[in-house]
């Protein structure tokens, strides 16, 4: 991977407690913040309980609730970034482009873009902004999640290369961009090989970070 940019996710589930409408996570986010030092990374982060909660309320404000709750969650996240030394710059995922990650980096900045909302109330999953720039540079797509990988009759999978035996697994509470399940189809539909893993412990970041294998990896290239 050398010198090559690390495309990271950070989880919803990680980073909030989805149980708890705006509980934000920030020590399990400053834990992973150190381990980003000395890598080239793009960051992108999900909804959790902040954007996932409001979307799932559906009356009038829900596209202004949704929209705040995740400036919110960004606001937090970008700031334990400044705090731990790390220039950061938010891009929302309404105003996504690889130009505008292209123009973040070229000045400089670790991008931060995250899942979010459009006018039209349509809601734009982080997930696909990681593959797409995981496909863009041509690296593999690192999901920080709250589990150890992919989960199948209580074990962790080591490897997938197909969706058999995956489309039954169970999906969280009030997840409007379709969980797990839901990650790994857009997986392979982008055919972009995926490390999912445990965020919650810092040394995982820091190896996925290398290039070494924790977690589920998903092979979906080819
Ligand atoms: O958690 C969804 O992003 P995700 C963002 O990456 C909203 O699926 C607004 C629910």
């Amino acid at each position: 991977m050398g010198d090559d940019y690390r495309v990271l996710k950070l989880g919803g589930s990680l980073i909030t407690d989805k149980r708890v409408p705006y509980s934000f996570r920030e020590e399990v986010i400053r834990q992973i913040v150190k381990e980003l030092k000395g890598f080239k990374v793009v960051l992108v982060h999900g909804g959790g309980s902040f954007g996932h909660y409001e979307a799932s309320i559906n009356d009038s404000f829900r596209t202004t609730r949704t929209a705040l709750a995740m400036h919110d969650l960004n606001l937090r996240i970008t700031r334990v970034l400044l705090s731990e030394g790390i220039k950061a710059f938010p891009l929302p995922g309404r105003c996504f482009s690889l130009d505008g990650i292209h123009e973040i980096l070229e000045n400089g900045f670790v991008p931060i873009t995250y899942g979010d909302v459009l006018p039209n109330g349509e809601i734009i999953s982080g997930d696909d902004l990681t593959l797409t720039l995981a496909k863009h540079f041509k690296v593999i797509a690192l999901f920080a999640v709250d589990v150890d990988g992919v989960m199948v009759g209580g074990k962790v999978k080591d490897r997938i290369n197909s969706l058999e035996g995956i489309v039954d697994l169970e999906t969280g509470r009030y997840d409007v961009t379709g969980g797990i399940v839901g990650k790994i189809k857009k997986i392979f539909q982008y055919r972009v090989n995926s490390l999912i893993f445990n965020g919650k412990d810092p040394a995982n970041v820091y190896k996925a970070l290398r290039g070494e294998k924790v977690g589920t990896l998903v092979e979906a290239e080819g």
